[in-house]
């Protein structure tokens, strides 16, 4: 291990959509720049990035995982982040504390539109990134369209670095742009210096010159000298590109493929050289460097045998063992190589470490000595999408469910717990089907708890669609004194969203005063469940007439003469279903906005309109009103329309009548379940 403290601590993550590489591209830095011995693969499942037993068994990355090395003198930590969407959470919070981003991409045009959320998200919060064209060993298209195809969802300009040298149809090495150098790569070891071939001149200069071109719209100097054709010098490109990349005004784009360490050094030696210092990161989130030492929590885990983790950047001064930060004390303070932590004395300025045994710190957490707080420019909790209800598979694990659920939220906080009293169901909200499931195996395999999930029932409702007199007469004779009380009810429909109403216009004491409550009593205890067997709304109920006997009339009889006259009279009073429906906001690439119109009316959305998505090139947005029974599973086929990348947001909007078929199934289902 060469893990000692370096100079210049810095932090880059690595992002990018599912599979593109970024696990494997993690495990060639470490094991290019020393920091492991034995170098893992995806088939071997034994890679640094994907440890927890969930991600091996899936094969892919579920959390960022963070891993600590040292190249050329310098300290760094990478933070592999998860590709997949529903697992974007982490991704955002990671590249919030990085100096950099290395956005890996597979080497197909047609896969650059899951690139867009996320370069949108590092473009809106202007950190600087990188693009790593990988997979470049297997590679059927070439770069040249790769690269315009990403161009089409950057607001940046694309910057590319390096060109390719082909052999036939195989890349076997690069030309740098910069220094215009030619490399062959070789296989396990560091590419070799050859020289340019000649039939590579002339595309190298063209590609040198847009370099230089789209540089020299961010720096006037460098624009004279294109305009009086002196060649600039290649350190003063080096400067040109770095302040501009510092800005995150430009996109550098490398190529490579990580798996076979082609190109990795080169991607190592750029981050070097163009990666912004700690100081430049903490101005751009606007944190001050003041105090003895201010550090922010980028994620916070469970470790099997330690208690809980903080991953944290240390952004001012130094953390030392045994400190108290935010009125905690450190238990331990590690260095990171994914699950491996070696135990250090002190981290400085720029360093991403873990703090051991902790209890109180949050993700997004900035803390000092004095206190801690979430600062407001932190990515919000991505909105919940998709829910199961859940139950422990055995009834006394309850307790332990509950608590093993808030471990699942604290570390990652798209997951969410919902309990719905009315239906008596616990739900796990989260991004997609994929999300939930492996939450579920987590609750299993960490936290020991065997727990089911099924699809959450539907709160409906219903109402009358007319209005009916009914008499209602409740008499008994039985020994002693009986039991009576009659009454007459109007029972009315009233507009949706009314809810429920009770009146009365008893005149010359048909019935005593002090017996009113009580019928009012006996029809609410109808409510709950009215003919179909769902909850009654907007309903207005009016007592008008009735008798009394002075002896046998009790608040017990007018109580049940009440509830009989709801359960005589609503049967006629025509009830209808009722069920949820919710305001929809789709967002998609405008390329499937026509897809997205017809999978609303498909789940019988009613379209209310669409519209340009404020801030974002080339997406739109699609509002409805759609049943929340629909909306369910929506997300699985809203991505698997838009390549992915469509999401959207919801909000209970009102009732509307359910009739026909489905009505009947619901109704059915309500009468099998009651039974
Ligand atoms: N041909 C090729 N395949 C690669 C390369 N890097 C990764 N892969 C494969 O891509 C898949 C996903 O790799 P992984 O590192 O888990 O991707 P991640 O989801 O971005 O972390 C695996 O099947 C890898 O073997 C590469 O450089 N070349
Ligand atoms: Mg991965």
């Amino acid at each position: 291990m060469s893990n000692g403290s370096a100079g210049r601590p810095r932090c880059a993550v690595l992002v990018g959509p599912y599979l593109s590489g970024k696990t494997s591209l993690l495990e060639s830095i470490l094991h290019i720049t020393g920091a492991t011995q034995r170098r893992g693969t995806v088939k071997d499942g034994n890679m640094v990035g994907d440890y927890a037993p969930e991600a091996r068994k899936r094969q892919m990355s579920i959390e960022v995982v963070a891993a600590n090395t040292n190249f050329l003198g310098d300290q760094w930590t990478f933070l592999d982040c998860p590709g997949s969407i529903e697992f974007a959470q982490d991704a955002y919070n990671a590249c919030m504390v990085a100096d950099v981003a290395v956005v890996v991409c597979e080497p197909e045009p047609d896969r650059a539109l899951a690139v867009s959320p996320l370069l949108r998200f590092l473009d809106e919060r202007r950190i600087p990134h990188m693009v790593f064209i990988n997979k470049l060993d297997a590679a059927d298209d070439r770069v040249r369209d790769v690269l315009s195809a990403l161009q089409a969802v950057s607001e940046r300009p694309l910057v590319l670095r390096q060109v390719p040298i082909r052999d036939g149809e195989t890349i076997t090495g690069y030309v740098d742009l910069i220094s215009e150098r030619a490399y062959r790569y070789q296989p396990g070891k560091e590419s070799a210096l050859v020289a340019l071939p000649d039939e590579m001149r002339e595309r190298e200069q063209t590609a040198r010159q847009e370099l230089l071109e789209t540089l020299a719209d961010f720096d006037d100097k460098l624009l004279e000298q294109l305009l009086e054709d002196t060649a600039p010098a290649k350190q003063d490109i080096y400067q040109y590109l770095a302040k501009t990349f510092h800005a995150d005004n430009v996109v550098p784009v490398l190529i490579g493929a990580g798996e076979r360490d082609h190109g990795v050094r080169r991607l190592l030696k750029a981050l070097r050289h163009d990666t912004p210092e700690v100081g430049v990161t903490r101005a751009r989130l606007g944190i001050e460097a003041k105090g003895e030492a201010v550090v922010q929590v980028c994620k916070t885990l469970y470790a099997q045998h330690t208690g809980k983790l903080a991953i944290a950047r240390v952004w001012h001064g130094d953390v030392k063992e045994g400190m108290t930060l935010k009125g905690e004390r450190l238990g331990s303070l590690v260095r990171l190589v994914g699950q491996q932590q070696t135990k250090i004395q002190m981290a400085h300025a720029g360093e991403v470490v873990g703090l051991g045994r902790v209890e109180g710190y949050k993700t997004g957490d900035v803390l000092t000595p004095t206190g801690g707080a979430v600062p407001k420019n932190w990515p919000p909790t991505l909105p919940p999408i998709y829910a199961l209800a859940i139950h422990a598979e055995n009834r006394s694990d309850e307790v332990k469910l509950s608590g093993a659920l808030q471990r699942l939220v604290d570390e990652d906080a798209s997951y969410s717990i919902e309990h719905n009293v009315e239906m008596h169901q616990l739900l796990l909200w989260g991004q997609g089907e994929q999300h939930l499931q492996i939450g579920l195996d987590r609750l299993r395999g960490k936290y020991n708890v065997a727990v089911q999930g099924e699809r959450p029932l539907t709160a409906y409702r219903e109402t009358i669609r007319k209005g009916v007199e009914q008499h209602a007469r409740f008499k008994r004779q039985s020994g002693g004194h009986g039991q009576f009380a009659d009454i007459h009810v109007d029972i009315k429909p009233l507009q949706r969203g009314e809810g429920f109403s009770f009146g009365e216009r008893i005149v010359g004491g048909a019935i005593p005063r002090n017996f009113i409550p009580a019928v009012e009593a006996g029809v609410r205890e109808y409510l709950p469940r009215g003919p179909l067997g769902f909850p009654v709304v907007d309903v207005a109920v009016e007592l008008f007439d009735g008798k009394f006997h002075a002896v046998d009339s009790s608040d017990m009889a007018f109580k049940t003469a009440g509830r009989m006259a709801m359960s005589e009279g609503m049967p006629l009073c025509n009830p209808v279903l009722l069920e949820p429906i919710l305001l929809v906001t789709i967002f998609v690439p405008n390329e499937f906005t026509a897809g997205a119109q017809r999978l609303l009316s498909g789940r019988r959305g009613q379209i209310l309109g669409y519209d340009a998505r404020a801030g974002w090139n080339d997406w739109d947005q699609v509002q409805a009103h759609v049943p929340q029974a629909e909306v369910n599973d929506m997300i699985i086929e809203l991505r698997s329309l838009t390549r992915g990348v469509g999401t959207f947001e919801w909000k209970f909007d009102h009732l509307q009548e359910l009739t026909g078929r489905l009505a009947d199934d619901v109704v059915k289902a309500r009468a099998e379940a009651a039974q």
